[in-house]
C-alpha cells in the first residue's frame, strides 16, 4: 500500500515495474517480456508462501508423534522436478523469441545511424546508406568528454532522430568495449572494438521529446563522462534539421577541400576528442598530486 502511495497515482507507472516508459515497437516487446517474468515470479511467490502460511497457521506441532513423511514418493519428487524445468523452458522460449525480434536488421531503415563510441565520449555519423560500400557520411555530431560525469543538456553531444521512423544503428569503437543505451528504448548493445555490432529501433509516433543516453559498460576511469542527450523530433522537424546539417557539413567540405569531411568524421574527431581527455586526465592527476 506505500509503494502504491509512493508512485503516485499513474497506474501505469506502477504496472512498467521500475522500466522506463518505452519509445519504440522493441522497447513494448521488452516491457512485456519483463512484465511477464514478473507475473510468473509472483505466481510462483504467492504459492510458496501460500503454502508457508498454510502449513505455519494450521500444521502446527500437535503432539510427539513423526508427522507422516514423504522421503521417495516418486509422484512429488518428479513435480519438484518438472515443475521448474517447464517454468526455465516458458520463460526460455519467451526469451528466444524476443531476442530474434530484437535482433532483427531485415526491415529497410529511414535513418541511418553509425554510433562510436571512445573514451570517453560519442560521435553520431549521420549515413547515406543509398550509396554503395556501406554508405557515406552525411554529417556527423561529435561529442566532447562530460567535464565530470554530471548530466549536462547544454554540453553533451545530442542524437537527434526522427518520431514514427525505423532507426538502424551501427556500433563501432576505435580503442575498447562500451555499450550504447537509450534507457527509453529498453536496450543497450556493447559496442566492441573490431566488431560490426547493429540493431534497429521502431521509433513510435506521438514520442517526440528529449530523452537521456548512457555507456553502460564500465570502460576506464572517466566511463562516467560518456553522456549524450537523445532528442526525437516530429518528421518535418527532423527533415529540415538534418537537411541544415548537411548543407552545413557539404559547406565546410567546400571551404576545407575534397576528402576533409571524411577525416573529420573518422579520424581528426575521435582522435582529437581522446587526445583532449587524456589531457584534462593529465591535469586532474597533478591535482590530485598537490
Ligand atoms: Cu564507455
Amino acid at each position: 500500500m506505500l509503494g502504491l502511495a509512493a508512485t503516485g497515482c499513474a497506474s501505469n507507472e506502477l504496472t512498467r515495474l521500475g522500466m522506463p516508459e518505452p519509445i519504440t515497437e522493441q522497447a513494448e516487446r521488452v516491457l512485456s517480456l519483463w512484465q511477464g517474468s514478473w507475473l510468473a515470479a509472483f505466481a510462483v511467490g504467492i504459492l510458496v508462501w501460500g503454502l508457508f502460511i498454510w502449513t505455519i497457521l494450521f500444521h502446527r506441532k500437535r503432539s510427539e508423534q513423526l508427522p507422516p513423511q514423504v522421503r521417495y514418493n516418486m509422484p512429488i519428487e518428479a513435480l519438484y522436478t518438472v515443475l521448474p524445468i517447464v517454468i526455465i523452458s516458458v520463460l526460455f522460449f519467451f526469451t528466444a523469441r524476443d531476442q530474434a525480434y530484437l535482433l532483427d536488421t531485415e526491415e529497410p531503415a529511414d535513418v541511418h545511424v553509425e554510433v562510436v563510441a571512445f573514451q570517453w565520449a560519442w560521435q553520431f555519423n549521420y549515413m547515406d546508406d543509398t550509396k554503395e560500400n556501406g554508405g557515406e557520411v552525411l554529417f556527423s555530431e561529435t561529442g566532447v568528454p562530460n567535464p565530470d560525469g554530471t548530466a549536462n543538456r547544454d554540453t553533451q553531444t545530442t542524437l537527434v532522430l526522427p518520431e514514427d521512423a525505423v532507426v538502424h544503428f551501427d556500433l563501432h569503437s576505435p580503442d575498447v568495449i562500451h555499450s550504447f543505451w537509450i534507457p527509453a528504448f529498453g536496450f543497450k548493445m556493447d559496442v566492441v572494438p573490431g566488431r560490426d555490432n547493429a540493431f534497429q529501433a521502431n521509433i513510435n509516433e506521438g514520442t517526440a521529446g528529449d530523452y537521456v543516453g548512457r555507456c553502460a559498460e564500465l570502460c576506464g576511469v572517466d566511463h562516467t563522462r560518456m553522456l549524450f542527450n537523445v532528442e526525437v523530433l516530429p518528421q518535418d522537424e527532423y527533415d529540415a534539421w538534418a537537411a541544415e546539417q548537411e548543407a552545413e557539413a557539404s559547406e565546410a567540405e567546400q571551404a576545407e577541400g575534397p576528402g576533409a569531411e571524411t577525416d573529420l568524421a573518422e579520424g581528426t574527431g575521435a582522435d582529437g576528442t581522446d587526445a583532449e581527455g587524456t589531457g584534462a586526465e593529465a591535469t586532474e592527476s597533478e591535482e590530485n598530486d598537490e
